[in-house]
């Protein structure tokens, strides 16, 4: 009997969200670890990760980093619950859709959120960052808040032009996902759930903050995130989101 894997996450991402959320479909047992964006770093290098992104999973001597090659860990040990999440066919597709969610999406509603939010309502954000920490862990995060922001907004290249820029990549990629489904498909790979239909609705999660998402009841959209998202919010992919999530999560 292995011990059960430890998983490493933010509770603001939407990547951890992804991974999490299939090891909980295949009913797989691991700890969930909260870590502080620094301490991130430290545990990724102490665990041997090639990166220092969350998420990454630790299992006996072993990790592993990104959502998809979580995923595709998962898929193959053999499930307790017997569910699976590669479809049957159509693997190539739902690779192709999961590939397209994770580097164009999943990157761009991130900068379309935080563009806004963290740099003129910071205030909203760090109660996410904090969430579900220790007080060691947190106190790092109030005292270098700050620095932290400054950092965050230069990596992920952060203001007001930049997020009508990542607004607009959202618009044609939610309207790739709406064209998917207008033949009327409940999934988007086949006729069952699977790892694309996990991997789109996760990653558009933070549009449509579903009340089954484990972390995001704490999460408000700043001003013009929601008047954006009012606007979108009929559209088939998020109505689809919400959907999903409803029966899957
Ligand atoms: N493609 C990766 C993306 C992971 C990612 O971007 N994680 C973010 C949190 S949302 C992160 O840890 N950023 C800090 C860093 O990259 O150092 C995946 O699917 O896991």
């Amino acid at each position: 009997m292995m011990t059960p894997p430890t998983l490493y996450v933010f509770a603001i991402s939407h990547y951890c969200e992804k991974a999490r959320w299939a090891l909980d479909y295949l009913g797989i047992n691991f700890t969930l670890r909260h870590v502080a964006p620094g301490e991130r770093m430290q545990v990724a290098r102490k665990l041997g990760c090639p990166g220092t992104s969350v998420p990454y999973l630790a299992l006996d001597g072993q990790v592993i980093q990104g959502s998809a090659d979580i995923i595709s860990w998962a898929e193959s040990i053999r499930s307790p619950n017997g569910r699976r999440l590669t479809p049957e066919s159509g693997i190539e597709q739902a690779a192709e859709i999961e590939q397209r969610i994770d580097d164009i999406a999943g990157v761009h509603v991130r900068r379309f959120y935080y563009s806004e939010a963290l740099v003129e309502h910071p205030s909203t954000v760090r109660p996410i960052f904090t969430q579900y920490l220790s007080w060691q862990q947190k106190l790092p995060i109030w005292l270098g808040w700050r620095k932290i922001r400054g950092i965050m907004t230069r990596r992920m290249d952060l203001g007001r032009e930049q997020g009508a820029q990542s607004q607009q990549i959202m618009d044609t990629e939610l309207q790739w996902i709406d064209d998917l489904l207008a033949d009327g498909r409940s999934y988007l790979v086949g006729d069952r759930f699977s790892r694309a239909d996990l991997a789109v609705a996760s990653l558009l999660s933070p549009l449509v903050l579903p009340q089954q998402h484990p972390t995001y009841s704490g999460l408000a959209h700043p001003p013009r995130l929601a008047a954006t998202v009012a606007d979108w919010s009929e559209r088939a992919s998020l109505r689809w989101v919400r959907d999903i999530y409803a029966k899957h999560r």
